[in-house]
């Protein structure tokens, strides 16, 4: 009989940042196993990773690994997670089943969340959210990353949703939920690929000391929930915004005839674009990653700093 190690293991270098208060930023694993072609995903995984170092933080990419949820991977579990077949797609409710069986999969956002909330990591970051699916009337596909936010203490730096989904039926549930929605230097909302999805966002902030500052009064006040950092990517790095339009039409009618359904939809759709893009929608993805990353490693810091003073110079002197 196998006995399962059901705690979520941190690794030294996440529980030592964790104690010590240093900035931490954890990332997801579906974008690396499900979201991303290979070799690139490996490559990705680790550029990363040195983002977040390069900005002075740790990086905390999450995932479950022969039944054991782990906080802060390894070079070679990075590797697993880009290169093995059959891994799991882990949303929230999937984790219980793959620690409980053993088994190894990538996290999604509502699996990041919830297991890097629970470890004590306030800021997270990824490409673009789950949200409502365009044919939710029939299907009622609606990615479970939206009912986990609304329940948990969260930053997540994201480009908004990814514009596969229904984007103003997404915004509408996430009011509904209360999650709380904050543009980056942006009155509009991002569009994942594109840097305005068309809609508008309520409320904006332009430096990191803004966000933090959200962050922080929202929690003096209790208000339940994540916090969504909607950062658009830079103009120059957009997909064309006409090529997105016929080629997402495309993608789509080609899920319906595939009969794609469940789980299956979001990587499908992702690979389509990638294919029939040339590969253009792969390079706007991975620039809204790596600018999430680079600023959720600056709300980070930030949030070590009460009141946004300027942080010292290394040797200083100031007591940490
Ligand atoms: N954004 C990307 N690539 C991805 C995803 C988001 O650029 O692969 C993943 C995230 O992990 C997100 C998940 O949580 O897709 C949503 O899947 P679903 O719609 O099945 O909930
Ligand atoms: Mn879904």
């Amino acid at each position: 009989m196998v006995t399962l190690d059901q705690e979520p293991r941190l690794s030294d270098e996440v529980r030592d940042a964790l104690h010590d208060g240093a900035p931490v930023v954890a990332l997801e694993s579906t974008i690396i196993s499900h979201g991303l072609p290979r070799p690139l995903n490996l490559a990705l995984a680790h550029e990363l990773e040195s983002l977040v170092r390069a900005g002075g933080g740790v990086p905390a990419t999450i995932a479950v690994l022969d039944g054991v949820a782990r906080i802060g991977l390894g070079k070679g579990e990075l590797e697993r997670l880009a290169e093995e077949d059959g891994l799991r797609k882990l949303g929230v409710r999937d984790l219980g089943p793959a620690v409980g069986l053993g088994v190894s999969g990538a996290t999604t956002v509502s699996g990041t969340a919830f297991l890097a909330a629970a470890a004590g990591i306030g800021v997270f970051a990824t490409g673009g959210l789950g949200g409502v699916h365009r044919d939710w009337v029939t299907t009622q596909d609606e990615s479970a990353d939206l009912g986990l936010l609304a329940r948990t203490r969260i930053a997540v730096v994201c480009a908004g949703v990814k514009s596969i989904l229904d984007v103003p039926a997404t915004l509408q549930r996430l009011e509904t939920l209360s999650v709380g929605v904050l543009g980056y230097r942006t009155d509009e909302f991002p569009g994942f690929y594109l840097r305005s999805s068309g809609q508008p966002v309520d409320w904006r902030a332009d430096s990191p000391e803004q966000v933090a500052a959200v962050i922080r009064a929202r929690e003096a006040l209790g208000t339940p929930g994540a916090l969504i950092v909607a950062n658009p990517v830079a103009e120059s790095e957009q997909l064309d915004p006409a090529r997105h339009g016929q080629v997402l039409a495309d993608a789509l009618a080609a899920a319906d005839q595939a009969g794609v359904t469940g789980q299956a939809v979001t990587p499908f759709l992702l690979a389509y674009l990638v294919e029939h893009t040339g590969g253009a929608s792969l390079e706007a993805n991975l620039a809204a990653v790596r600018g999430n990353v680079r600023l959720a490693v600056e709300i980070a810091q930030a949030l070590r700093d009460p009141g946004g003073a300027p942080r010292p110079e290394a040797g200083s002197g100031r007591p940490a």
